[in-house]
């Protein structure tokens, strides 16, 4: 059996960046996360371009969506995207504005969660196109609030205009096994 298939908790994960090499900063976060402890990547969507949403006056971002598995509670799990995010020199000197590395935890489970730093399900991601395509991608049948499917959202919402697939993601330097 695969080892990451006994580990008991599925989290989906945002991944954005709009500052220096996207990509790169988008491989490097993938590989951080894969690299912690007692955490299993699933599955990992396309890179989408997407118009800057909240603060526009900032380059387009790269958005992503992962799909990992992990033993981690959602608390330890948060702090170690914080460490990724910190130790990839985020810089964000503005609240909306442009960032090195961007994760957010959209889903821990079917759980509700609210702590100080974090509320899950994440509380802006059923407005964000550049969330949902994304996620969309990895988890077509999934269920969002109210059980009402991911699709129905992405078919109400607004500035799916702006988000457009960038590239597969199949490099083998980081994601070997999750070539299709
Ligand atoms: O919340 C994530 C940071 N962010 C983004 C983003 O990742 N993508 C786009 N397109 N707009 C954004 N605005 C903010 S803030």
């Amino acid at each position: 059996m695969d080892a990451g298939s006994q580990l008991r908790n599925i989290a989906y994960l945002s991944i954005g960046s709009n500052i220096d090499d996207r990509e790169e900063h988008l491989k490097q976060a993938v590989k951080r996360i894969g690299d912690l402890e007692l955490v299993s990547i699933d599955q990992v969507s396309s890179v989408y371009e997407t118009e800057p949403v909240g603060y526009t006056e900032q380059e387009p971002f790269l958005n992503m969506a992962i799909k990992i598995r992990t033993d981690l509670s959602a608390e330890s799990l948060l702090q170690k995207t914080q460490e990724i995010e910190n130790s990839g020199g985020r810089k964000r000197e503005i609240r909306w504005g442009p960032r090195t590395i961007d994760l957010d935890i959209l889903l821990f489970n079917e759980e509700n969660i609210t702590l100080e730093q974090l509320t899950v399900p994440h509380p802006r991601m059923l407005e964000r196109a550049f969330v949902l395509i994304p996620l969309q991608e990895i988890a077509p049948s999934i269920e969002l609030s109210n059980g009402k499917p991911i699709e129905q959202y992405i078919e109400e919402l607004t500035g799916k205009e702006g988000v457009h697939k960038w590239k597969s993601f199949c490099g083998e330097d980081v994601f070997g096994h999750f070539e299709s």
